[in-house]
């Protein structure tokens, strides 16, 4: 007897016929990168915010500059630029508000330095000093994460228990288009949208991850596609385009503040420069390609609206760039200087119960710097025939801590 003739009856479509659950029209995005600067509506753009995302990109990109040259100078260990992403990194940080949490990977020093970290703190990772550098809770800037799209979930995480609480509170995660082939970019996409949790993705699709080119990356039709699947709205747009991103991203916060669930930004851009100063780019792309993207600079972009709508002159360029100078020039000056570690800090703000494991380890460190400091300090009664009592006394001169 077969199946059929065992149960008596036949459907050819699945009990209930199969329906999809929500349409997925609204949810898939732009045709084209959303764009402002150069087109008509360029001219409504509130000056203020015209002028205040020019004077920060300049200081980005200045601030880019410096970074590359201190790790020349060795005193930086390495720096990821984001030269070419600056109108990104920028209307990130400018789009939030105070209460709002950011959420960078390693190349977004930016965006967290236009939030209002100290400059110096925010490369502190990337000289190799010291955990994060910087006190997370104080502008609301989780730290820069080096494992890809790690911060995703993190983001969701927090911004699910915000809603849960009841805080106004929105999370904005960076990511890179690399960063969208990680299972924790699909967790925390799921998640978000289940949870209809507070929460931003912004991709930035610069065109590689190291020297992977995005179309051996992924086989979407846009990055911005992939939050179809997952039931939250994809949004395209220019991202050397600083008024157009802080546009889409004011529009995808207020929706998540609204209650209204996760949007998925991909903006389109390009890393000018080669994934870090340890990368050499020419191995892998054309000069052509990255002249082409020059030409589409998004200072260049900012500059011109600013022209053409009389809000900007030579001065007014000056005045920016002479600002931009002054930050260069204290970040060279501090960080030109040997910062003071304390060796025992490798175990501060890791648990907040140590392992047993972590406080062995402790005590066995505490024992050999003790030792040490013992040591230094007989051989400077050997020298001199005096009493030492500090190590550093043995330092050479010249060392200006
Ligand atoms: C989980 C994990 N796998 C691999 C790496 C090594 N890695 C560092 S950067 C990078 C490329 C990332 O590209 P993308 O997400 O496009 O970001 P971009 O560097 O272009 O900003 C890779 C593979 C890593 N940091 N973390
Ligand atoms: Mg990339």
């Amino acid at each position: 007897m077969t199946v059929m003739e065992q149960r008596g009856a036949y459907r050819p479509t699945p009990p209930p016929a199969w329906q999809p659950r929500t349409d997925p029209a609204p949810l898939l995005p732009d045709a084209l990168p959303h764009r402002v600067l150069g087109t008509r509506a360029a001219d409504r753009v509130d000056p203020d915010l015209l002028r205040r995302l020019y004077a920060e990109l300049v200081r980005g990109r200045r601030y880019n500059t410096q970074a590359t040259a201190l790790t020349k100078q060795g005193r930086l260990a390495v720096y990821p630029s984001s030269n070419g992403q600056e109108a990104c990194e920028v209307a990130a940080a400018l789009v939030l508000e105070e209460r709002d949490w950011l959420f960078p990977s390693y190349r977004d020093t930016l965006a967290a330095v236009a939030r209002g970290l100290d400059p110096v703190q925010a490369l502190t990772l990337l000289r190799g000093d010291r955990h994060t550098g910087y006190d997370p809770y104080e502008h609301r800037v989780a730290p820069l994460c080096t494992p890809l799209a790690t911060q995703l979930p993190h983001a969701v995480g927090l911004a699910h228990a915000a809603r849960l609480k009841g805080d106004d509170v929105v999370a904005l995660a960076l990511v890179g288009d690399g960063g969208t082939s990680e299972g924790d970019f699909h967790e925390a996409l799921n998640f978000a949208a289940v949870w209809q949790a507070p929460v931003v993705f912004l991709v930035q699709n610069n065109g590689f991850a190291i020297s992977v080119p995005l179309a051996k990356q992924t086989a979407a039709p846009s990055l911005a596609h992939k939050a179809v699947g997952y039931g939250m709205p994809g949004r395209l747009v220019d991202g050397n385009d600083a008024v157009a991103v802080h546009e889409v991203l004011g529009e995808a916060i207020a929706h998540a503040r609204a209650g209204l669930g996760p949007t998925l930004v991909e903006a389109v851009t390009y890393r000018m420069e080669a994934h870090t100063n340890a990368d050499d780019d020419k191995r892998y792309r054309e000069d052509t390609e990255v002249e082409a993207w020059r030409a589409h600079d998004p200072i260049a972009l900012m500059e011109h609206a600013l022209t053409e709508r009389g809000l900007l002159d030579e001065d007014g360029v000056r005045a920016v760039r002479e600002d931009a100078e002054a930050m260069a020039a204290d970040l060279r000056e501090r960080m030109n200087q040997d910062p003071v570690l304390d060796p025992m800090d490798l175990f501060a703000h890791v648990y907040a119960r140590p392992t047993a494991n972590l406080l062995e380890q402790e005590a066995q460190l505490r024992a050999e710097l003790d030792a040490e400091a013992r040591h230094h300090d007989d051989e400077h009664d050997d020298e001199y025939g005096g009493e030492a009592t500090d190590a550093r006394s043995h330092e050479p001169e010249g060392n200006t801590r």
